[in-house]
């Protein structure tokens, strides 16, 4: 069978599943929230990495039913953590440049923190380069109301996409997520992180927060922190997790 019709199939069948990555202040590595990444394991127990499956959901329509339902289940999972984390812990949802360009994503949103009892600020959505296919003032619409409601946006593998400066200026974001190639082959470079500290100092130009992602030195926690930036993700700290083990994490961290 292809593998578009096996992930149909799949989807049907609930055996897509979430998995959750803390998201970290770098000063004192107490966990700020978590980014939900989608997870699929084939009915004959395969596992099949996101950037397989994502493209072929996007191409067929797909992507706006399981991106609904990957941010209903991330939802319901914060609602869950209510009175165990601290009120300001966010959830960040990767959000496809396809699902995002729905005319109805906002009002989507909406429904979903209402039925869930989620607040706006504990929510944060990963956009991706790509959304800028879309004319900009409608995204820039659509920032604006989700931004009215509390919630955060991101802009995901920030510096890997071909994002002009201009467009970055123009679309109110909350936060630069530094993709993780600049904090890992950073370090190679005859100038440790030059790509890193210039994303930095411009986020700050732009006052954008920035989280640093992949994450799995202390050697680069400290100079990410060194050079000003605020969060991170990476290994660590933990890896994506189950339910049941991000559950465990927070109980030992208190
Ligand atoms: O960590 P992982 O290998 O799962 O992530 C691989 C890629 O897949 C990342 O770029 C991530 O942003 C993307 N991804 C993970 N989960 C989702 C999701 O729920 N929706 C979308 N659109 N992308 C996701
Ligand atoms: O949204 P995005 O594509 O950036 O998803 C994050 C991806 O990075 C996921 O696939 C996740 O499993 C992966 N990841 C998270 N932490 C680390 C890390 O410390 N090192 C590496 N190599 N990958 C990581
Ligand atoms: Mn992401
Ligand atoms: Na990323």
């Amino acid at each position: 069978m292809h593998m578009l019709s096996r992930l149909r199939e799949s989807f049907s069948a609930d055996r897509l599943f979430l998995h959750y990555q803390p998201l970290v202040d770098l000063r004192d590595g107490r966990i700020v929230g978590a980014e939900s990444l989608l997870r699929w394991r084939t009915e004959d127990g395969t596992f099949i990495p996101p950037d397989r499956f994502i493209p072929l959901a996007e191409q067929s329509g797909l992507m706006v039913a399981i991106g609904e339902w990957v941010m209903r289940t991330a939802l319901k999972w914060r609602a869950g953590l209510k009175g165990t984390v601290d009120e300001r812990f966010r959830v960040a949802i990767n959000v496809s440049h396809v699902q995002f360009s729905e005319p109805d994503f906002v009002a989507g949103v909406l429904r979903m923190l209402a039925e869930t009892g989620v607040a706006g600020y504990q929510m944060e959505i990963e956009l991706t380069e790509s959304v800028a296919a879309e004319n900009t003032s409608r995204i820039v619409d659509k920032l604006g109301e989700l931004r009215a409601q509390g919630i955060s946006v991101a802009m995901d593998d920030f510096g890997t996409g071909y994002s002009s400066l201009s467009i970055l200026q123009r679309l109110r974001l909350d936060r630069l997520k530094i993709d993780r190639s600049f904090i890992s082959d950073g370090n190679d470079t005859h100038e440790p992180f030059g790509i890193t500290r210039t994303i930095i100092k411009l986020a700050a130009q732009l006052r954008l927060h920035t989280i640093a992602e992949g994450i799995e030195s202390e050697e680069q926690r400290q100079a990410l922190l060194d050079a000003g930036c605020e969060e991170g993700q990476g290994y660590l700290f933990a890896r994506p997790l189950a339910e049941e083990d991000f559950g465990r994490l927070l109980a030992d961290a208190v």
